[in-house]
This record gives C-alpha cells, structure tokens and sequence, in this order.
C-alpha cells in the first residue's frame, strides 16, 4: 500500500467518525454477513474462538486480556509504556518521545520546528492525563502489536445517544519493545433521537456501530465500508470483520490503519 493510499484511509477514518456523530440515523441498516464472511479459515479458528471466549468474558464485567502463549507483555506493560510516553511528553523530552514512538511527526523530526512538537507534545500530555488505567479494561496482545481500548460507554444527551470508546494502539518489534503508533483517547459514535426508535432500539444501533468483532481495532462497519448513501467516501479498502489479519502479513486491520509510512 502507498502513502497516499494509506493517508486517504486515515482520513476516512476521520470522516467516519464524525460522520457518525453527525449524520448516523434513519435509514442505516446494518447488512447480514455473506455467507463467505460468516466462514472463518480453519488456520483462524482455534484463535477465533479464544477471543469469542474472552469477549464473553469481559460482556460479564472482566477484563479482557487477549495474547497468544509465546507472547510475554501484559496489559500493565502496555499501561507501563503509556505512562512513561506522558512523562517524556509533559517533560517536553523529544527524545524520549521519539523512543516510544513508532513514527513522528514532521515537526518533532526537524529541530527548526521545536516549539510546534512541544506543543505537541502538551496537547497528547493533556489528552493523555485524564486516561485512567482503570478505564482500559481490555487489552488485545501478540507478538506484532497490542491495544487497549475502554469499553464502550454510552451517555444520553437531549438529541442523541452518544457512544465514546478509548484506544491505545502499540507496534511491538521483535524484541518485545513497544512504540505508540496511535492514540484516540475518545473515539465517538452518535446516534439522532426520532420519534419512531425507542430508547432500547437507539442503543442497540449504537452497540452495532462499535461492534469489533475481531478484536483488531475497528469496527465491523468500517471493515466492511458500510456508510449510509449520503456519505462522500474517497476509497475504503475492505477487510474481513472476523479475521484480524486480512491480508496475512502480521499486522491487524485496525492497527494497519493507522500506518502513515
Ligand atoms: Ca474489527
Ligand atoms: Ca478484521
Ligand atoms: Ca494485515
């Protein structure tokens, strides 16, 4: 995949998300998985079927903690390497960021644009602060990458219920050191109030919208590029809503998306 290519997905991702916040309601209809889609390769399986067992387990209040047996790291190492980006980041050390950093931006690459990384730097400290470890109760592990994510809380305003995720996306290298490759302290699904959906109907809509069926990091939807008829959509690349790892070359869908180089 280009750059281009990989920054155009990225933006998609951004106008999913906002277009969820502003125009998901009415006629979306969440369509039934093909019956290829519904066919899990029998290489996938053994794993598909620990992680169903584990998502059961965190739908009953536990925590989620998803690795593969040859795979050391552990939630709290996540949360570990987290803490230790903010610190770097509150103490505008670049390079300590930049340790921890699977890439950077252009500003923290150039030292001419120093004070543009600082604030950079501020505003993921200030985000970041206000994470409470407690909050990210799932963490999805293996030998390649890692995420932790919040579960899905959902509030009600006047107009709309509002769903809001966190997420902390990790590339692990082949020593076991973690780099932060994404952070999206709040993610946000919103769906309008109307006279014809009941209360129970709004949040089960919304409950399909987070939906992650593989545990990779992105939404069932977004996999599958469902978006109501109204939506500009430059180019959404499919993946597979039950297989972590489409294409087979270690990295997850979710945690491809956030690629920039
Ligand atoms: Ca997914
Ligand atoms: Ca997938
Ligand atoms: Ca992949």
């Amino acid at each position: 995949m280009n750059m281009k290519n990989k920054l155009i997905i990225i933006a998609i991702l951004v106008i999913a998300i906002i277009g969820l916040a502003t125009l998901m309601f009415g006629e979306y209809v969440q369509a039934p998985l093909t019956e290829d889609q519904a066919i899990i390769d029998s290489a996938q399986k053994p794993a598909e079927e620990g992680l169903k067992s584990e998502v059961d387990k965190g739908k009953q209040g536990g925590v989620i903690s998803i690795a593969s047996p040859s795979v050391a790291l552990t939630k709290e190492d996540l949360w570990k390497t987290w803490t230790q980006y903010l610190t770097f980041a509150k103490d505008k050390n670049i390079e300590g960021v930049k340790s921890l950093s699977y890439q950077v931006s252009e500003s923290c690459a150039k030292p001419e644009l120093k004070k543009e990384c600082e604030e950079k730097m501020l505003a993921v400290y200030t985000a970041g602060i206000a994470m409470n470890e407690k909050g990210f109760t799932k963490a999805f592990i293996d030998s390649k990458q890692a995420i932790l994510k919040t579960e899905v809380r959902v509030e009600e305003k006047d107009e709309s219920f509002v769903a809001t995720e966190g997420q902390i996306v990790f590339a692990v290298n082949s020593s076991g050191k973690m780099s932060l490759l994404h952070l999206d302290p709040a993610q946000i699904w919103t769906v309008r109030k109307n006279n014809a959906s009941t209360t129970a109907e709004l949040k089960a809509r919304l409950s399909l919208f987070t939906k992650d069926s593989d545990l990779d990091g992105l939404s069932d939807d977004l996999e599958r590029c469902i978006f109501p008829d109204d939506w500009i959509v430059f180019v959404c690349n499919e993946t597979n809503p039950i297989k972590r790892d489409s294409d087979n070359d270690g990295w997850w869908d979710g945690v491809e998306y956030f690629f920039q180089n």
